[in-house]
């Protein structure tokens, strides 16, 4: 069994259930362990901004499959849930990412581990830090604490613990 770290992202709605659905789907398979998971936080769009804000969250799973299997496995999974490609860094209803397998290094024209950006994006790291701070990155000896750390103010303004409460006011 490998450690891997994936990142979900959904903007559009019912974005809870499109994240509670990825993690059943994920669970679902005999080859995939969910062994942590983070808080859902609510993140304001980063890249493309003209769109509606963010659910995300990391986890951590145990699994037997190879890199390319997962990738295979999440995009099957965004698939379902109904994601369509329209603009790059556009709304989706679910993202899923890898962002970590087995510390490994690696670039291929499908997928690129650890992810290219996770570094510098305040929506990824933060909860990542909340399970796995001393996780190092892209074979530095910097952790994912030492990362966020060197984010500024207006990186993590935007990024909030969601909670159910918040939802039901608006
Ligand atoms: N994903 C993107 C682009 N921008 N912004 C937030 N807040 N959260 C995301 O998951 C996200 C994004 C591309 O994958
Ligand atoms: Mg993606
Ligand atoms: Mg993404």
């Amino acid at each position: 069994m490998k450690t891997a770290y994936l990142a979900l992202g959904t903007n559009i709605e019912p974005r809870e259930e499109h994240l509670t659905s990825a993690l059943e789907m994920l669970q679902e398979d005999n080859k995939i362990f969910i062994s942590q998971q983070s808080s859902i936080y609510e993140t304001a769009p980063v890249g493309y901004t003209d769109q509606a804000d963010f659910l995300n969250m990391v986890i951590e799973v145990e699994t037997s499959l190879l890199p390319i299997d997962l990738l295979d496995f999440c995009q099957n999974i965004e698939l379902q849930l109904g994601r369509k490609k329209v603009i790059r860094f556009g709304p989706r209803t679910i993202d899923l990412d890898i962002l970590v397998y087995n510390q490994e290094n690696r670039k291929t024209d499908n997928l690129t581990i650890p992810h290219p950006r996770m570094h510098e994006r305040a929506f990824v790291l933060i909860p990542l830090h909340e399970i796995a701070p001393n996780l190092l990155l892209y074979k530095s000896d910097k952790t994912v604490s030492d990362y966020l750390n060197e984010l500024s103010e207006s990186d993590i303004k935007d990024v909030t613990r969601w909670t159910y409460k918040d939802s039901a006011e608006e």
